[in-house]
């Protein structure tokens, strides 16, 4: 029995709190990644960039969970920070109207467009390519120059691309 005890605080020293998300100081937890919200603003493939200097990601949005989880948090930094738009990682400048998470190439399956966006998906003269989250579109996105704005980025730490096939 004292062996019993014994293993398991070894076991949570080496494990602590296990079953919940361990993120890094001043990294956000939620359903298995972490996410930093920066406070620099900067071009979408500067934020990409520092994102992976975290070995992290600029924040793939799955699921409307996941949406609702960032859009509160960003809600938060509005009222606390003044701060008002934010670089998500989605993007369609490899085939324009195909929008594909940054580095993984993947289709957006789930979006959360603000309505009329994303508004240069048929090619104008505005060149459009970089998803964005901006307050006074209410939380919900907006394509924008990659280039010509300096948003925040939100990185994201784990969370599964390619989720495990659910068998059954
Ligand atoms: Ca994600
Ligand atoms: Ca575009
Ligand atoms: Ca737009």
């Amino acid at each position: 029995m004292k062996y019993l005890v014994g293993i398991i605080i070894l076991l949570e020293r080496i494990a602590p709190s296990s079953g919940l998300t361990c993120c890094p100081d001043a990294w956000t937890a939620f359903m298995g990644s972490c996410y930093l919200f920066g406070h620099t603003p900067m071009t979408f493939h500067e934020a990409a960039v520092l994102c992976k200097t975290y070995e992290a990601k600029l924040v793939h949005i799955e699921t409307s969970n996941e949406n609702t989880f960032i859009e509160d948090q960003l809600k938060h930094l509005y009222r606390d920070s003044n701060e008002t738009a934010w670089w998500i990682g989605l993007t369609d400048e490899n085939v324009e109207g195909l929008w594909k998470w940054h580095d993984t190439d993947t289709l957006a399956t789930f979006t959360d467009w603000y309505p009329g966006e994303p508004s240069t998906n048929g090619g104008g003269s505005n060149n459009e390519d970089c998803a964005s989250i901006y307050v006074r579109e209410s939380f919900h996105w907006n394509d924008v120059d990659c280039q010509l704005y300096k948003y925040y980025p939100i990185c994201e730490l784990g969370g599964t691309e390619s989720s495990p096939e659910v068998v059954g």
